[in-house]
């Protein structure tokens, strides 16, 4: 009781005070031992990608060791980093995936 404010209170609104929230890359590894096609697959199931966008995102880490898949809150960037894992690990392959603050 008494938790709602008076008759003719006034509320003050909220101003713009607090940050957009921190985001976060999601980055993939290479390796020596992940197919290339699995890869591919990962990128296109979990990432949204093209078949197109996910082989050219897949060469680049194959290349220069690593690539990103893409920028989201933190929450989204920490499902997306253990999705990769578990499915990296039921197919037994070593791929590796790491989320780093913008
Ligand atoms: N380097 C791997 C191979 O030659 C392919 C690969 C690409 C692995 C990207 C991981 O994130 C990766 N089979």
């Amino acid at each position: 009781m008494g938790t709602r404010p008076k008759e003719g209170t006034v509320l003050e609104t909220s101003k713009a005070r607090v940050k957009p929230p921190s985001m976060y890359k999601v980055i993939v590894l290479n390796d020596d031992y992940t197919p290339m096609e699995f890869v591919v697959i990962v990128l296109q199931k979990f990432f949204s990608m093209s078949r197109e966008k996910a082989t050219q995102v897949m060469l680049k880490v194959h290349r220069e060791g690593m690539g990103v898949c893409g920028l989201y809150p933190k929450d989204i960037a920490t499902t997306k980093v253990e999705q990769v894992a578990s499915y990296a690990k039921k197919h037994q392959h070593p791929l590796q995936c790491v989320m780093e603050e913008n």
